[in-house]
């Protein structure tokens, strides 16, 4: 039989092609849903006079014709048009994790070349993205190659305590032509953004995913159009998509999401070369400017012998301009290695480590526009890694896995020695053992195991991460911990359970404030779903599991399956009793249920 969720399920008696059902839908496939923002590019683009320019409202209906794009069938079968009430939600065929993922499609108009993007293109996105967060499991932003370095790197610092992956991705070759990349890069875009909690705004593109603003676009005419120099993909997708987990960035708050829009215009990147005049660098600082991203030569330097020219930029800094060192080469990090570099620090600049000119100027973009930071503060976090942007400097402190003690006991007992296979090991065992950890509330023993290398947000062998546990078992300073170490609220385990669920089932009110705090919701099927179970704890007369479901979220004037609400019941349970206590005359006292 066809395993659909209950709410869609009962929806199906409203559907006309009931008599398609056929078991040809595979069981108890899980779905996820994905909010595809469409802003143009060369991906829906089509010729106009010789020249590529986007095409309005065609983009959907050419999807739906793409079978490795969208499969009609299970959409028929299971009434998906009418179930999202639109025919621009598709979903993709079964992937090979038994995974459904449904995904909806909004088409901005106008649909742009990302030459055109502006600031204001930025913080639309970045709104679409806060409205529909609670909705969607990931994000995919379709957007043309041409600036897609800067919007993703403006967006992964608008993005506040992001806890899905939010992928920009787009084509070099419009969709609609034979030979494209446009498909492949949807279909890898939605693959991992419904599949995999990777909290990061990132750039998918010929088979590669990037940490959005790490990346810079290389090559006009290559389907391999993006390079990210300073840092490894997060996740390549060849025989299997292979995540890098090591090096997605993690929350370390317990705040939830938000965009923040606000950003300032009054930046710039200037470019240094030989011969640069002194009036020229002079009028690029005038006022308005207020943060520049000067791009210097090698490992940030410039002229020790030009006074004229450093005397520019430190009346600037003096002045409260905001001046970045960032090098002009593809790839490495500014340093204090040369006179040429220090002359620039003496000049009051700050440096931009190994950030790309695209992440370092929406960086400045962002904290210029915070309103309550005065400009020591704003210096202070333009040199702090934010957002993974730049490479923290590890100064040795590297992690060293075979200086773990248990790690090697187990190695040497099995015989092993390389490097990959003590990886593997330590992969294979301590998610269960962080898991245990958690259950017992035992902080000292994460501590060690993130110590020893391992990430605290896999799950086990049931998809179960520690903070499933650490939930069910209401350890809050364990659920805090994790949080602020990398932790996903948004984590599923095999039947689908968040650690919110997980808490909520075993009633520990304060772990829910917390999750909540941090971000954490029910999706909108639980919620549909949970009008049913609010009755059934009313109608027994549970009003402290009636409370938490409300502390979770849940709305208790929901409708369960009869059409009466959890309120209601509780209502015509309490007349009922007062009823039987004057039938009575008032000798029996009734189970304790009236609300507060
Ligand atoms: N000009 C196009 C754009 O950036 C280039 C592309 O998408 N490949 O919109």
């Amino acid at each position: 039989s066809i395993q659909l969720h209950p709410t869609r399920m009962r929806k199906l008696s409203s559907c006309n092609s009931l008599d398609l059902i056929e078991p040809l839908v595979s069981p108890a496939a899980a779905e996820a849903r994905v909010l595809v923002i469409n802003t143009g590019g060369t991906i829906g683009m089509t010729l106009h006079d010789n020249v590529l320019a986007p095409k309005a409202n065609a983009f959907v209906q050419s999807l739906r014709k793409l079978p490795i794009i969208h499969d009609e069938l299970y959409a028929q079968q299971t009434c998906l048009y009418n179930y999202y009430g639109s025919d621009n939600t598709l979903v993709l065929p079964l992937s090979k994790d038994n995974k459904r993922i449904i995904y909806t499609v909004i088409e901005y108009n106008p649909l742009l070349d990302s030459s055109n993007m502006t600031t204001e293109d930025w913080g639309r996105i970045g709104k679409d993205i806060e409205k529909n967060y609670e909705n969607f499991d990931g994000f995919v932003i379709l957007h043309g190659t041409d600036t897609m370095a800067y919007t993703a790197s403006a967006l992964s610092f608008m993005c506040e305590h992001l806890g899905k992956p939010i992928i920009l991705t787009g084509s070099q070759v419009p969709i609609y032509e034979m030979r494209n990349d446009g498909r492949d890069n949807l279909l890898g875009a939605l693959l991992i953004a419904g599949q995999f909690v990777i909290p990061e705004v990132c750039l998918y593109f010929y088979n590669k995913l990037y940490r959005g603003n790490r990346v810079t676009k290389v090559d006009t005419g290559s389907f391999n159009a993006f390079n990210s120099p300073n840092l490894a993909p997060l996740a390549i997708a060849e025989v299997d998509i292979t995540i890098n987990w090591d090096t997605v960035w993690r929350a370390n708050t317990t705040a939830k999401f938000q965009v923040s829009t606000e950003l300032n215009r009054n930046v710039g990147l200037l470019r240094l070369f030989p011969g640069i005049t002194a009036a020229t660098v002079r009028a690029f600082l005038q006022p308005p400017m207020e943060g520049v991203v000067l791009e210097t030569y090698g490992s940030g330097n410039a002229p020790d012998n030009r006074p004229d020219l450093l005397e520019e930029l430190k009346k600037a800094t003096d002045s409260g301009v905001i001046i970045i060192n960032c090098t002009q080469c593809l790839r490495g990090t500014v340093s204090a290695s040369y006179n040429t570099g220090k002359v620039l620090m003496d000049a009051g600049l700050i440096a931009g480590g190994d950030m790309t000119p695209e992440a370092a100027l929406s960086k400045l973009s962002y904290v210029l526009a915070k309103k309550d930071l005065d400009i020591a503060a704003k210096k202070k976090m333009m040199s702090q890694n934010l957002r993974g942007e730049m490479s923290a400097d590890l100064a040795g402190a590297k992690l060293n896995l075979s200086d773990s003690r248990f790690i090697q006991v187990i190695a040497k007992s099995l015989s092993i020695s390389c490097k990959e296979e003590l990886e593997a090991i330590r992969d294979a065992l301590t998610p269960p053992l962080a898991c245990a950890a958690a259950k017992i509330g035992d902080v000292e023993a994460l501590e060690a195991l993130k110590e020893m290398g391992s990430n605290l947000c896999l799950g086990d062998y049931d998809g179960r991460t520690p903070l499933h546990i650490a939930a069910c078992e209401g350890h809050l300073n364990m659920v805090q911990y994790l949080l602020i170490n990398g932790a996903s609220v948004y984590a599923k385990d095999r039947y689908g359970d968040t650690p919110l669920c997980n808490a909520v089932r075993f009633r520990h009110k304060d772990v829910v404030q917390l999750l909540r705090k941090t971000g954490a919701h029910f999706s909108r099927n639980k919620l549909e779903e949970a009008g049913t179970e609010l009755c059934s704890l009313a109608a027994s007369g549970d009003l402290e599991g009636l409370e938490i479901w409300n502390v979770a979220g849940a709305d208790l004037s929901k409708p369960g399956y009869d059409g009466q609400t959890a309120i209601q019941v509780v209502r015509s349970r309490e007349s009922e009793r007062n009823m039987s206590h004057s039938e009575n005359h008032g000798h029996q006292e009734g189970k304790q249920l009236a609300p507060q």
